[in-house]
């Protein structure tokens, strides 16, 4: 028994470098576009959008910043024109080239909507 310590002691580092290795990818997401020039920012926190509605105009964008701790959401167009991954901090940036009402929700948690007005530019 006077060898197995430091066996011991290497697979327990072993162990603990695996159970670090396939900790999940976090879920802070930076998905694309430029947050600094959205024409409009909404917050996804308190299991809402805030505001609900945004209006801009064709060809400017809107940010989404996601703040809810730990309650993971994403924002997904009622006809799937666009979506955002699922996620609990960063955020979502999505450009709007036509005019039109789009309406999305969050798709873990239905009950959680909002609409983008884009108005025609010009
Ligand atoms: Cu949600």
């Amino acid at each position: 028994m006077r060898f197995s310590k430091p066996i011991a002691a290497a697979m327990l580092v072993v162990g603990l470098s695996g159970i670090a290795g396939c900790s999940e990818k976090p879920l802070t997401t930076d998905q694309g576009g430029d947050p600094s020039t959205a024409s409009a920012t909404v917050v996804v926190k308190n299991m809402k959008f805030t505001p609900k509605k945004v209006s801009i105009k064709a060809g400017q964008s809107v940010t989404w910043k996601f703040d809810d701790g730990d309650i993971r959401h994403d924002v997904t167009a009622d006809d799937k024109s666009f979506a955002s991954k699922a996620a609990v901090s960063g955020h979502y940036t999505h450009k709007f080239a036509k005019a039109g009402t789009y309406r999305y929700n969050c798709s873990i948690h239905p009950s959680m909507r909002g609409a983008v007005v884009v108005k025609p530019s010009g």
